[in-house]
């Protein structure tokens, strides 16, 4: 038999190495049922058809409609089922997977080699029981930006931090999947089900993936049914034209609506599972409806309606914005922008289409609040876009594990009571469900995702776009039990002890010496790397922060500013609306206060900017001590390739850092005048 990873002998493994599956593969199984994702579950348990019967079997995995009886796999009694999810049946002597269907039983399969895993490094062993699982949110879904051709500025993958595409080389979709099979398994490992399989800023060679590349796209559909993931297009809202040689890609017109129409037909004769067209229109440069004075509802449904008859949804991107706007003009918030444009059009969107909502207002910066389109549409099936390519957060030469970020945003009671992961899941009251996507942040780099440690990224977005509850902590737990399965137990609990001690912080600390307070941005307007504190202060994006010598920040109250914070429902709107309420972390996203403002940790505003950068970089003493600190394992439990390539960006990352901390504090200090009471040295 060929092992799974025989194409990738010099690629990580991630968080499926052999081991994490060894402990089941040990164990004589049955599987039932057929279908791709069954083939699948035999070949992960190695199960080649000689095992055991059912009923005798120490492990039996199957969906539950393979199951005739209960006694036929030795159970008194069937466990429900969850949708989407599966149930676990532990008992003295055997454990019964049973999934809703093949893809819930093979993303069944992989959480019991989770909880094994899980199990072994704390010590735990699994109680007898049931136990289910099932997905908070219907959409879970990854879209890779990724370019057939490698773009002049963008490279091949926009956004991309950890080498060219798994997908696409030399213009071509790959002729060896191999790559992309092994990242479908780990996705499907984390419970995603649906990939974009390009970049939405549509060039005039990726569209053509929409019509003459379809058998291409046919064989990366392929790949993935069989881990349970469905595939959607990014396609350029011009299409008509580009690639239908009409004059109009105008959504009223007759003639645009049968393109798109029969387009979708071929589509899906081609990729029947296909999940749809995700689209950015009217947004930095793509095409949109506002061309023929239409609006985004007319848009998306025209799609709809093409899509409508193969089951299929439309992912209509909310980031819409002014990007040639006038640094002069005060009047103009980009912040305000997706609402402004999309809250009006609430309940007139076909019910299948989805809108992608970034989860701030602004573009992914490490420091936001929720974006209130989210809180503004009700009756909008709406997705949270999340970003795991690390654009605007180290680009994974900086640790930083997003998951208490994400965490945070899903767990927020945005419309006054209900979680953002319940109100985009459509639980607990009458709003239809949407998800939630993330940009990938992988690539064909032999870790996957440049940084190590950035794999835990990717993992943890796929769990918690599955269950919002988990901490943070658990998540990466889970991570790196699987991940380090093959270490001894004690290795292990060091390992375990180092990752949260370099990895926990990282979120708050990478804040803490880059933008301060929710300013945001501070970067290069090209790659988007810091520090560049003016980098975009007279630019036409729209991205400000008003430093001058006496003060800084945006003044975004409906008082006297651009009225943003009155976007929000209450109790949002107050609490951000006024200096005295509005939490320290996002203060000057919402109000232009002086230097010595006093914040609510009782520190100045200037000083708070002194200490946290100096102390965020300090904190990466300790960060390098820890990872030193397993020097010993590595060759043994910690690969060494992995050991260096980690040491390489803790190495950049410093550097970076302090680049921050100082042209940061120096900045303010020569604006302000005003001395760092700290005594540190300011330059
Ligand atoms: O964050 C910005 C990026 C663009 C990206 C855009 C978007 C794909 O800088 O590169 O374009 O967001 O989300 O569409």
């Amino acid at each position: 038999m060929t092992p799974d990873n025989a194409v990738a002998v010099t690629v990580h493994p991630a968080w499926l190495p052999d081991a994490a599956l060894a402990p089941l593969r040990a164990q004589p199984s049955a599987v039932l049922g057929a279908g791709p994702c069954l083939d699948r579950v035999r070949s992960e348990l190695r199960s080649g058809g000689r095992g055991p019967a059912p009923a005798e079997a120490r492990l039996v995995v199957a969906p539950v409609e393979a199951v005739a009886s209960p006694s036929s796999v030795g159970l008194d009694a069937l466990p429900e089922v969850p949708a989407g999810g599966h149930a676990i049946v532990r008992t003295a002597d055997r454990t019964v997977l049973l999934g809703a269907d093949g893809p819930a039983t093979l993303r069944g399969l992989y959480a019991l080699a989770r909880e094994e895993a899980v199990g072994r490094m704390l010590g735990r062993d699994a109680a007898p029981g049931t136990t289910t699982s099932a997905p908070e949110q219907p959409l879970r879904m990854l879209d890779h930006w990724d370019n057939m051709t490698v773009h002049p500025v963008m490279g091949q993958i926009e956004r991309g931090y950890a080498g060219g595409s798994i997908f696409y080389a030399d213009g071509e979709v790959r002729a060896d999947l191999g790559r992309v099979r092994d990242y479908a398994r780990l996705l499907a490992a984390t419970g995603v089900e649906a990939v974009g399989i390009n970049n939405v800023n549509v060039h005039a060679h990726e569209a053509r993936l929409l019509t003459d590349g379809l058998g291409d796209v046919a064989r990366i559909a392929d790949v993935f049914r069989a881990f349970g993931i469905r595939i959607f297009l990014s396609v350029s809202f011009g299409s008509p034209r580009v690639l239908g040689g009409l004059e109009t890609a105008d959504p009223l017109d007759p003639a645009v609506a049968s393109w798109w129409a029969s387009t979708a037909d071929r589509v899906y004769a081609a990729v029947p599972d296909f999940g749809g067209f995700l689209i950015k229109a009217d947004s930095e440069g793509q095409p949109g409806p506002f061309a023929y004075g239409r609006s985004h509802a007319d848009g998306a449904n025209m799609l709809a309606a093409a899509l409508r008859p193969h089951g299929g949804t439309v992912l209509w991107r909310a980031f819409v914005y002014d990007h040639h706007q006038d640094w002069r003009d005060r009047t103009t918030d980009r912040a305000r922008a997706s609402y402004d444009h999309f809250a009006p059009l609430d309940g007139t969107f076909a019910d299948n289409v989805v809108l992608q909502v970034k989860h701030g207002p602004m573009d992914f910066q490490v420091r936001e609040p929720l974006s209130p389109v989210l809180a503004a549409m009700p009756r909008t099936r709406l997705a949270i876009e999340l970003q795991v390519t690390q654009e605007y957060t180290g680009q994974q030469r900086h640790v930083c594990y997003l998951a208490p970020a994400w965490r945070e945003y899903l767990r927020f009671p945005l419309d006054g009571s209900r979680a953002v992961a319940s109100i985009v899941g459509g639980s607990g009251a009458s709003s239809p469900a949407g998800g939630v996507a993330a940009v990938s942040n992988v690539g064909d780099d032999a870790f996957w995702t440049g940084h190590p440690l950035a794999q835990a990224n990717l993992y943890a977005f796929g769990r918690l776009a599955w269950d919002s509850t988990l901490t943070a902590e658990h998540v990466l737990d889970e991570w790196i039990a699987l991940t380090f399965a093959g270490a001894g137990l004690d290795d292990l609990a060091r390992i375990r002890a180092v990752l949260h001690e370099v990895m926990d912080g990282s979120w708050a600390r990478y804040e803490g010496y880059t933008a301060p307070l929710g300013v945001g941005f501070m970067v290069d307007p090209g790659t988007h790397g810091g520090p560049s504190v003016d980098g975009y202060e007279y630019s036409r994006w729209g991205t400000y922060h008003f430093a001058d010598r006496d003060g800084i920040g945006v003044d975004r109250t409906v008082a006297t500013g651009t009225g943003f914070a009155g976007q929000f429902p209450s109790p949002w709107r107050e609490t951000y609306e006024s200096v005295d309420t509005c939490p320290d972390e996002l203060l000057l996203f919402f109000h232009h206060v002086p230097y010595s403002h006093v914040l609510r940790s009782g520190k100045t505003v200037i000083q708070h900017i002194y200490d946290s950068r100096a102390e965020a970089v300090e904190g990466l003493d300790g960060v390098e001590a820890a990872w030193d600190s397993l020097a010993d394992l590595v060759g043994g439990a910690v690969p060494a390739a992995f050991d260096a390539r980690v040491r390489e960006r803790l190495e950049v990352q410093r550097a970076s850092a302090v680049e921050w901390r100082d042209q940061v504090r120096s900045y303010f200090w020569r604006k302000s005048g005003v001395k760092d009471a700290s005594g540190r040295v300011v330059y």
